[in-house]
Parts: structure tokens; C-alpha cells; sequence
């Protein structure tokens, strides 16, 4: 189904006769630095071309209602007192924005809402994100408030952790809501300053290839990792009393401390660390347009996500093994979460048809499904939409 900006606008109209004000916010990709967020680790995620979009005004009657195009349901908010929802579970994204809009003390005015997108959900691109982070900034600008991007994200990932249930780190509504086109971000999640670098592929280009498979732990587990990074670092700081999160923490230190960190959190702790350098290492070789030695970071990625993080599946490891006996891709891994969703592969541009249909075929043979491929764009950040693009909802 064909969905343009102006179909989310159109519906709007259709729904309550106003011209709406319409925000546009996208999902992320990440190059490189998973699970090292919350972590007060670095990450290089970048804002993508597949968004959702908000259409939303100010209502007459006092009521406020949400529409979502893709689930075809009408929610009625309490501004006064939104609450968490057992159903229907999309509402809680929006919710949890609109509490902290409350508890922070800003005002809201009644609202009408319509919002849908392409952006495919499970896929590890970040639909949440996306949504939380384009809710937010439209009612900043529907009320007039002067709310700051940084504030709005972090008002997003309130939402995630308390009214969804994810404690999530700050990378997804980072780049969802700072992306920049052409660029990766390279954000310092603790500080969170960042820079944009422009990421030249020259020959090369970014392909996803969606597992379709959500393995239905994802969230509990991801809590887990947090947990397990948690208790790693309560062990540490008994002997560096500065350490308060995994970034302060090295290698040396957590492999000194071996037996007392004990098996899993052992292992969580060494992936965390190597990844946090792995990703100042990989920084220096897209400034050095090394990208033979910025792929290989990419494997030794997912070699830890796998082996030592442990977020990966059989899917995801087969997409990997794929890719990497694949002379024309040059790095490939999880990207996101885990458990599901989508690798992240850089492939020689004159090698994507052939990659993909070889991995296709592959995978369909072992797992009996249909692998997804996205090439995607890199773009800006969530905004006030100006022109009318032709999107497509999934
Ligand atoms: C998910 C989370 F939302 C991010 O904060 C991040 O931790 C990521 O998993 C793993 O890098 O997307």
C-alpha cells in the first residue's frame, strides 16, 4: 500500500475537516556500538528514509483522540491522567510522552492526532523511536512550547522505559530526532555531545536483511543485559571505587576480576568494553575511508553479540555467516536490539543483486522464510514536514 505524507494529511482531514501541522520523524540504522548506550558507551546510529508521520491540531470540543492509520483504531486520551493501557498497546508510546508533557509542568491543549508510517516494526530499525520522538516534538510545536531536541528525547525514552516497559539507552531517540543526511552521528552517550560525519561509501552501500523472525524474549532480555552491565559494575567499583558505568571500566580490569564477575556478567562486561573501543577504533577508520578495517570491526561485532552478549539467534547468525562468505561484503552484524530483526551488511554496489539473491534463496532453504531487504538513505532527523514525498506503508 502507497502512503504519502499527504495521505496522513488527507486522512486527518477526512477525520475532522482542518488543515493539520505535520511532523515527520524517522527510523535509525547503527554502524557500529550496540548495547554500549546505556552503557555511557559511544554509538554511530543515522536517521533513515522510512518515518512516521503525525498529523495533529488543536481540537474545539476539549476531547483529545489519537488515530492510527495502520492498526484502523481510535484512541480517547485523558490529558489530565494518562496511565499505562493493557490495549491498545501502540497508545502507550504516545501515552508516556504525553505524562511527561504533564509532569514537567508544560500545558496541552485538546488535540486531534492521526499518525502511520513505514517503518517495519521488529525489524530493529526503531519504529518506537520514531514514534515517541515525532509525537513529542508535535506537541512542542502544537503548544508553542520552546522544548529543546535533547529535552524531547529524553521525554521519548521516559516514555519506552516507563509506560512500554523498555529501558532502553538514549541511541534511538538520538538519531531519530538529530539525524542529519548523509551523515552518522557519533555520540558520547554519557556527555551526549556528538558530531556528524559524512559517511562516504564510495563503492559501497548499506543493505538490511530483515530475518522476519522476533524472538519473543526480546524485551525481557534486553533488561536482563542492563541488569547483568548493572551488576558487573558493582563488583568493579569495589575495587575502582571511580567507576560508575562499564565506560570508566577496560579490558584488563574486567579480566582481572574474572572469577568474582563469574560467567555471564563476565562475559556481558568483556563485550561492553571491547565494544566501546571497538567503536572509537572504527570512528578513525571511516576518517581514514578504511572501510576493509571498519567492516571487520562489523564481524568482531557480531562475534561478541553472539558468542558473549548473547542477543543473537540461529536466523541471524546464518544471515552473518552468509554475508561473510561473500567476497563483496565487507562487514556485516545484528544491528539493534537482538534477538530478531535485521543484519546490517556493507556490500560492494555492483555485488548487492547477486548478495541478495544468493542470502535469499539460503535462507529460505534452511528456515522456510522470506527474507526482507531494505537499502536505505540516510536523512534528517524528526521536523516539521515541508514537502509531499511519496512513502510506502508496509
Ligand atoms: C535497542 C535500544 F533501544 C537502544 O537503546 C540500544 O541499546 C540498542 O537496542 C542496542 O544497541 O535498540
Amino acid at each position: 500500500m502507497e502512503l504519502t505524507v499527504q495521505d496522513v494529511q488527507s486522512k486527518f482531514k477526512e477525520l475532522y475537516q482542518k488543515e493539520p501541522l505535520v511532523v515527520r520523524s524517522p527510523g535509525r540504522i547503527n554502524l557500529i556500538g550496540e548495547h554500549t548506550d546505556y552503557n555511557d558507551g559511544f554509538v554511530m546510529p543515522a536517521a533513515i528514509d522510512r518515518e512516521t508521520v503525525f498529523a495533529i491540531s488543536e481540537s474545539t470540543d476539549g476531547k483529545s483522540e489519537i488515530y492510527s492509520i495502520k492498526y484502523n483504531q481510535h484512541y480517547s486520551v485523558d490529558l489530565n491522567n494518562p496511565q499505562p493501557v493493557k490495549a491498545p498497546a501502540w497508545a502507550n508510546y504516545l501515552l508516556g510522552v504525553i505524562r511527561q508533557f504533564v509532569d514537567k509542568g508544560y500545558t496541552l491543549k485538546p488535540f486531534r492526532c492521526v499518525f502511520g508510517g513505514n517503518i517495519p516494526m521488529g525489524a530493529g530499525l526503531s519504529s518506537s523511536a520514531s514514534v515517541e520522538c515525532g509525537f513529542a516534538f508535535a506537541l512542542n510545536e502544537l503548544n508553542h512550547h520552546a522544548i529543546d531536541k535533547k529535552e524531547l528525547i529524553k521525554i521519548a525514552q521516559w516514555s519506552e522505559h516507563n509506560f512500554v516497559g523498555v529501558k532502553c539507552g538514549i541511541m534511538d531517540q538520538f538519531a531519530s530526532m538529530m539525524g542529519s543526511e548523509n551523515h552518522v552521528i557519533l555520540l558520547d552517550c554519557r556527555s551526549l555531545e556528538y558530531r556528524y560525519s559524512p559517511l562516504e561509501l564510495k563503492d559501497f552501500t548499506i543493505v538490511l536483511c530483515d530475518s522476519k523472525v522476533k524472538h519473543s524474549l526480546v524485551d525481557s532480555e534486553y533488561n536482563t543485559r542492563r541488569n547483568e552491565c548493572e551488576q558487573g559494575v558493582a563488583i568493579l567499583k569495589k575495587y575502582y571505587p571511580a567507576i560508575n558505568s562499564l565506560r570508566d571500566a577496560t579490558e584488563d580490569m574486567v579480566r582481572k576480576h574474572k572469577d568474582e564477575l563469574k560467567g555471564k556478567v563476565f562475559d556481558r562486561c568483556l563485550y561492553v568494553v571491547q565494544e566501546i573501543a571497538r567503536v572509537q577504533l572504527a570512528s578513525q577508520d571511516l576518517e581514514r575511508h578504511d572501510l576493509k578495517a571498519f567492516g571487520e570491526k562489523m564481524f568482531e561485532t557480531h562475534e561478541g553479540l553472539s558468542k558473549l552478549y548473547e542477543v543473537s539467534c540461529p536466523e541471524l547468525d546464518f544471515l552473518v555467516e552468509q554475508a561473510k562468505a561473500f567476497s563483496g561484503v565487507w562487514g556485516a552484524r545484528v544491528m539493534g536490539g537482538g534477538f530478531g530483526g535485521c543484519t546490517i551488511n556493507l556490500v560492494k554496489k555492483e555485488e548487492v543483486g547477486s548478495f541478495l539473491s544468493t542470502v535469499r534463496q539460503a535462507y529460505a532453504d534452511r528456515f522456510g522464510i522470506a527474507m526482507e531487504t531494505y537499502i536505505v538513505n540516510i536523512k534528517d532527523g524528526t521536523s516539521v514536514s515541508k514537502s509531499i514525498e511519496k512513502i510506502t506503508l508496509h
